[in-house]
């Protein structure tokens, strides 16, 4: 049984709710941010060095990182490659990959910056300046891809979809997706399916 150690409130969701749409026999272990720092517990760092989440173990293997867990969750769950491309057919794994790694390996940071910039009284005209620019290319780029067709990969739901909401949602959040309504459109469709309402009920987001 796989156990998700996941910290209220962020990105673990995100795990608990591929889980669930893979429909896979789980326990969450759940731990609270500190209220001051907001930064986790030092209990995650018994389970993995780093004290992030999610990480999840599997028969005493340890995985931390999203889309390692969810590379790692596809394979051993989705046998039918209903939400992720077989490896033999390599172009569209290939592009399947991309969008896995895409979120946290580009959209992220300058959503973090963004974010911190708006906790902080002090402004920083670079950081605003660079984290707008990049943003802006981000949500422009998974919008246009997402213009033409429901999911990121075409007409069905994938894997990849968890991560790309994670960051769409996140935009959401620090206020600067009111100008794309594809983005706002495939959030609430995503956030709309069954499992995503059965994971926040279970992990009580
Ligand atoms: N790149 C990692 C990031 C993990 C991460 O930063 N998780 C946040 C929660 S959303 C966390 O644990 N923050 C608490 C802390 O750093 O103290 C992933 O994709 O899993």
């Amino acid at each position: 049984m796989i156990t998700v150690h996941h910290l209220r409130i962020g990105r673990s969701i995100f795990t608990v709710w591929l889980l669930e749409e893979l429909g896979a026999d789980y326990e969450l272990q759940v731990y609270l941010r500190d209220p001051s720092t907001f930064r986790a517990p030092p209990e995650l760092k018994s389970i993995h060095p780093l004290g992030k989440s999610p990480v999840i173990e599997d028969n005493g293997q340890i995985i931390a990182e999203s889309g390692a867990i969810t590379s790692y969750l596809l394979e051993k769950f989705d046998g039918q490659h209903v939400m992720h491309p077989d490896r033999t057919d390599l172009k569209t794994w290939a592009t399947f990959t991309q969008w896995l790694h895409y979120p946290e390996g580009s959209v992220f940071l300058p959503l973090l910056i963004k974010m911190l910039l708006l906790r902080n009284s002090q402004p920083h005209a670079a950081l605003d300046a660079f984290s707008n620019a990049e943003i802006k290319l981000h949500l422009d780029y998974i919008s246009q891809q997402l213009s033409d067709k429901p999911f990121i990969l075409g007409e069905h739901f994938s894997g990849a979809d968890i991560g790309i909401t994670y960051v769409v949602s996140l935009a959401k959040r620090i206020g600067v997706l009111n100008d794309y309504p594809i983005l706002l459109s495939y959030l609430e469709k995503n956030i709309a399916r069954p499992a995503f309402k059965r994971a926040i009920e279970r992990a009580v987001e």
